[in-house]
């Protein structure tokens, strides 16, 4: 059943159900468990223990990489088994027991989490772990994600491992572990390009805190591939005329910098747009592998690409674990401390690219909450990148919700990028560059350029009546400010 991929022999006789490794977390602990936007979850364990809590009064802090998939989040927010949830997720059930207050969410940087283990906010009682194997000291190799797994295991009482049967252990070498030292004696993140290499293969664990470990041979849930359509295509021309532009004027090269893309359709298609550009030789240092990446690596476009994690279709998950010697040179996972280190993405001067749910005439990005109040997903990591990337983008459709939201408002109803860390804000309408204008400049440029023409009248005449009115750096009319949100909650629409 795969026990000689438990090379540490003396643990042999740890090997368990589901159901017993489950019986090991009690009501009120903190539990670590691996996965990162589907990649690398576990897949057994924590659905045995929401089975368990629908008949037991049993509630757990949840802290992973990013999110899971197999419906685990909403399992174990349907039992009631979650009590508080960290740093991010995409479940629709999920988010419903968060908007209704029944979970509480932390909306973190995934960048820090891993330093909210450490200083003790979150100490670990029980880690999940999904591995491969387990090597002959114990050490551990991860599967599809790194994430938080090695500071989740530094600092758990107990450590259950989920064996995945499904991967190949020809996996190993394709991580690249590294774990960033206690404040004092802390030195620099050695990684000055996407490929450097600076850790081991495995995560060293202390093997006497291996309580249980169970075997699956589950896949990592597969992702969605929503096609581009005419919105996410003009978003994505326009993105790729800015690098044209960009290379023209001597501030890029046809190699661009490092790209950082976050998920989703927006993100798919952008990346897909340059598999047909003049671009090449390029690299990427962001956080999730998604099949646009591997199609450029394909392509011959992409030389070598840096995440935490791997989040594709059933297709492309098939392509690469079943030739994964093929892309073992040109991809490695890292833990997200790493993958989003603002140091490194500093170092490396990263494009990076991310989504907003709507943002204002002075550049003020929210990504979050839908008309400031309700969660969708979480922050991810797009504001580690944006704070520190060399050219922080953010892209979304002008419109949503078939015209009766726009996406640019006066003030945006809740705040996860600030102005002074967005470059240039993309809509289908076209691109907005922000980069060297004072805020009366960047409404104007916003206006003129992203604004679908329903909404670009009454948001001109918006900012030319604040400046009038109530003039100031960043010209507002409070009073006013909200007005299309709560015109949106009264009359089902934006629009006057
Ligand atoms: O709702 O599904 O009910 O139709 O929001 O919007 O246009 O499908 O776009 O899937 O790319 O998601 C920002 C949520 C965009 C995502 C966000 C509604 C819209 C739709 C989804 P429906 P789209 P996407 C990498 C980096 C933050 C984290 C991040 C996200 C739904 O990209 O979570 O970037 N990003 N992390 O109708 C009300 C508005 C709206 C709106 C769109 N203004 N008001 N609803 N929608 N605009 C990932 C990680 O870090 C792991």
């Amino acid at each position: 059943m795969g026990y000689e991929r438990i090379g540490l022999e003396a643990l042999r006789d740890k090997v368990m159900t589901a159901q017993e490794a489950a019986a090991l977390i009690n009501n009120g602990m903190i539990v670590g468990s691996s996965g990162f936007t589907r990649g690398g979850d576990t897949k057994v364990v924590l659905k045995a223990f929401a089975q368990r809590a629908k008949n037991e009064d049993l509630k757990i802090t949840l802290v992973t990489g990013a999110s899971l998939g197999h419906d685990t989040d909403a399992e174990l927010a349907e039992s009631g088994a979650l009590k508080k949830r960290l740093p991010f997720q995409v479940d629709t059930v999920l988010r419903k027991n968060i908007n209704t207050g029944n979970v509480l969410f932390i909306d973190q940087h995934l960048g820090e989490t891993a330093e909210h283990i450490l200083n003790g906010e979150f100490k670990i009682d029980v880690a999940i772990l999904e591995v491969t194997e387990i090597l002959e000291d114990g050490s551990i190799i991860p599967t599809t994600s790194v994430g938080n797994n090695v500071d989740i295991a530094k600092s758990a009482d107990k450590i259950i491992l989920e064996i995945n049967t499904s991967i190949p252990t020809a996996i190993r070498g394709i991580h690249d572990i590294y774990k960033v030292e206690d404040y004092g004696s802390r030195t620099a993140i050695n990684i000055t390009s996407c490929d450097t290499k600076i850790g081991t293969e495995y995560i060293k664990i202390d093997p006497s805190k291996i309580a249980g470990i169970v075997f699956h041979d589950i896949q990592d849930m597969a992702g969605d591939i929503v096609p581009a359509d005419e919105a996410t295509s003009a978003i994505a021309k326009n993105i790729v005329t800015f690098f044209e532009e960009e290379v023209e004027a001597g501030r890029l090269t046809k190699e661009l910098k490092p790209l950082q893309c976050g998920i989703g359709k927006v993100a798919n298609a952008v990346l897909g747009g340059l598999e047909h550009s003049n671009f090449e030789n390029l690299v990427m240092y962001s956080e999730v592998l998604q099949d646009s990446t591997f199609d450029l690596i394909d392509s011959g476009k992409m030389n070598f690409a840096s995440a935490s994690s791997m989040t594709v279709s059933q297709e492309c998950y098939d392509r690469v674990i079943n030739n994964i010697e093929k892309y073992k040179d040109k991809i490695v996972l890292r833990p997200q401390a790493i993958s989003n280190s603002c140091e490194v993405i500093r170092r490396l001067g990263i494009i990076g690219i991310n989504t907003s749910i709507e943002c204002d005439i002075y550049g003020n990005v929210n990504s979050t909450h839908v008309s400031g109040t309700h969660m969708m997903n979480g922050i991810g990591g797009s504001g580690d990148f944006a704070r520190n990337a060399y050219i922080s983008i953010f892209v979304t459709a002008s419109i949503a919700k078939g015209g009766n939201i726009s996406s640019i408002v006066p003030m945006v109803s809740h705040v996860d990028h600030t102005e002074h860390d967005v470059d240039i804000i993309v809509t289908e309408q076209g691109l907005a560059d922000l980069r060297g204008l004072a805020p009366r400049e960047r409404a104007l440029e916003i206006i003129k350029n992203c604004v679908h023409p329903d909404y670009k009248e009454e948001l001109l005449s918006y900012f030319e009546r604040a400046c009038e009115l109530r003039g100031g750096q960043t010209p507002h009319i409070l009073e006013e400010a909200f007005s299309w949100h709560t015109r949106l909650k009264e009359t089902g629409s934006m629009k006057k």
